[in-house]
């Protein structure tokens, strides 16, 4: 009774009765222990009403934690300075006494790490108001449907959620008395500001038994927003448990020859290249991020998991992204977080069209021009983590397959990294199991100045899924390669690299080229255009691109060009497999047998061709 009575208290007007029809008492369970814990001032469920919808964003508006930008539904919202991307080193999985999922996954014992965090969780939300969510992962009434519910006291992230989620009360109604659901309670904590103020407190750990993520002190989006990296952190667990699969990647639609409709996914890690692929001119989006995947009459069908994009700002111009543009410049629903906000509440971001001001607010409070951060570097107007929150709806391209229930069919795969000397633009793998291992489970990134550290540093980050993985990683490229291996006619899988530069550090593409690589994958599909063999697998014939080239991007296609980025480095390609093979044999457990065998087999397909060849060849040669 007491419960109740705390949880009636709190609640605002008739929140408590949303919560008493839902009839689950684990769901009621789960909220009283925290709300207890938490202690916040006041509670607001969330049904999937407009009002309820509204009355969130006008609370971030009420409480500070977002501002009105000039443009009619736009609005912005500062994280701290130094709360500006995900915290990999805080970021923990609760594992029981025995249980080691391997160096790549960051823990700590349970019972130490559940006290640490009720320790910082006590009473956190005293001052604030509890906002009580419920959202589906994947289309609603699907196969593929997750339902899962947020606790959190910031208004910016339950509003970030409403945008980026499908509203799911009513799965939940569906639902029932059962536990299976997902289970999220963030705080930002103590504020200055609207500023976390704790953050040597922040943490976000994860509970695998109870698919639970606590998130405090901390205010960034991929930390907060339960149903983005923490849910996928859970769902990769939960898909692993029922043979299906969770993966970082784009959905997306490619139009072929005569009306024909092919969609790929595609996994690339942050900052390389995935939103602006999905956004390529003259195709269809369907999701930027996460994918569920299942095998359905022998067929690999994809979900988006989120409805919203929650896309890096930096360098969007009128040229290069006129559809973004258009939406960013009329009024609709976005918030824009960690971007310059001038006197006259224009928005403005580093690689916007037009000068940038001098002055204005961003995330180090008032900012000027030459202003410097406590370690003397100069502060950017604009974060390069800088985000845009938007509904794909918005969009001249977005696709309404978004919401089939039944998915789509993937007819091609695509794994893409940051590679300065290695990969070609664009190579088809022999098969499944040949992509899954020397494309997904290879893939690799060089670092940039938005993450800290030196850059140009080559790192592993199989299927650009590594922060995420949340199961031995032998585990997770073994279920790789099972989902695909017993399909007649599994997708294509490609590698791409959109970054390849010549010695003097010169990039080999422009930008817009990935345009017609993906057009040469989607005619591949079909076997519509033939391709060369290569030790490595099927890169496209000169004759191919060039017609594509002029189709496309109305351009001339030198034959030079295709030959200096078309030829295989054998060295650099030499060199890659003994990293990823030495990683594998020594940090990862239960790596399946195969991996080795057939990166072995390239090895020597690479030696025996350089006896033939020498270092370089050209694809001329072959
Ligand atoms: C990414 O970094 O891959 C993102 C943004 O999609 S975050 O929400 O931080 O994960
Ligand atoms: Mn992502």
């Amino acid at each position: 009774m007491e419960k109740i009575d705390l949880l009636e208290n709190k609640c605002i007007g008739d929140c408590f009765n949303k919560l008493v029809v839902l009839n689950n008492e684990y769901l009621l369970n789960f909220i009283f222990e925290y709300v207890h814990l938490c202690n916040p001032k006041e509670i607001f469920v969330s049904t999937d009403s407009s009002e309820d919808i509204s009355y969130i964003r006008e609370n971030a508006l009420k409480k500070g934690e977002e501002i009105e930008a000039a443009i009619k539904g736009h609005t912005v919202h500062f994280d701290g300075y130094y709360d500006q991307a995900r915290d990999k080193e805080k970021t923990k999985y609760l594992l029981p006494e025995g249980v080691d999922l391997g160096p790549y996954i960051n823990s700590i014992a349970k019972k130490q790490g559940c006290d640490e965090i009720r320790n910082i969780l006590k009473d956190i939300m005293r001052e604030h108001t509890l906002y009580i969510q419920f959202f589906c992962l994947g289309p609603t009434d699907s196969e593929f449907s997750l339902p899962a519910v947020q606790l959190t006291d910031s208004a910016y992230v339950a509003h970030s959620q409403n945008i980026l989620y499908r509203q799911g009360y009513r799965e939940f109604k569906k639902l029932g008395n059962s536990s299976k659901f997902f289970k999220f309670v963030h705080s930002q904590g103590e504020l200055e500001n609207n500023i976390s103020k704790n953050i040597s407190k922040r943490r976000v750990y994860i509970d695998l038994e109870n698919d639970i993520v606590f998130s405090a002190n901390t205010q960034y989006g991929g930390n907060t927003i339960g149903h983005k990296k923490l849910a996928m952190r859970l769902a990769i667990n939960r898909a692993s448990e029922e043979h299906w699969l969770t993966e970082h990647m784009f959905l997306m639609k490619v139009h072929g020859p005569r009306g024909r409709k092919t969609y790929f996914t595609g996994a690339f890690p942050s900052l390389c290249g995935k939103t602006s692929t999905s956004m390529i001119k003259g195709e269809s989006i369907i999701g930027d991020d996460i994918v569920y995947m299942r095998v359905k009459e022998g067929k690999i069908r994809a979900v988006n998991v989120e409805k919203g994009m929650f896309g890096i700002i930096k360098g969007i111009n009128s040229k290069d992204d006129a559809i973004l543009w258009k939406v960013l410049n009329s009024p609709g629903e976005i918030i824009f977080s960690n971007v310059l906000l001038t006197e006259d509440k224009n928005v403005c971001w580093v690689g916007k069209d037009g000068d940038m001001p001098d002055k204005g607010i961003n995330h180090s409070g008032k900012w000027y021009k030459g202003k410097k951060d406590k370690e003397g570097n100069e502060i950017p107007a604009s974060h390069p983590n800088a985000r845009l929150t938007l509904d794909l709806e918005y969009l001249d391209n977005f696709d309404s397959k978004r919401d089939d229930p039944d998915g789509v069919e993937v007819g091609g795969i695509i794994y893409g990294g940051r590679d300065s000397d290695t990969w070609v633009p664009v190579e088809q793998s022999f098969d499944w199991t040949h992509g899954i291992i020397t494309k997904a489970a290879s893939l690799e990134s060089e670092t940039t100045a938005a993450a800290l550290g030196e850059t140009g540093i080559r790192q592993f980050n199989p299927m650009a899924n590594l922060a995420f993985v949340s199961i031995p990683l032998g585990k997770y490229i073994e279920n790789n390669i099972k989902f695909g291996t017993n399909i007649e006619n599994p997708p294509l899988i490609f590698s791409v690299n959109y970054f390849l530069r010549n010695s003097e550090g010169k990039f080999l593409n422009e930008v817009e080229d990935k345009a017609v690589w993906l057009k040469w994958m989607e005619l591949r599909v079909y076997n519509d255009v033939d391709a060369i063999k290569t030790p490595t697998g099927y890169i496209p014939e000169y004759q191919s691109l060039k017609k594509l080239f002029r189709q496309v991007l109305n351009k001339e296609y030198l034959e030079e060009d295709y030959i200096k980025q078309f030829t295989l480095r054998i060295p650099e390609n030499l060199a890659k497999i003994d990293r990823i093979i030495n990683i594998y044999k020594t940090k990862v457990d239960d790596t399946p047998k195969i991996l080795f065998r057939l990166l072995e087999e390239q090895k020597q397909k690479l030696q025996k061709a350089r006896e033939e060849y020498k270092d370089y060849i050209r694809p001329v040669d072959y």
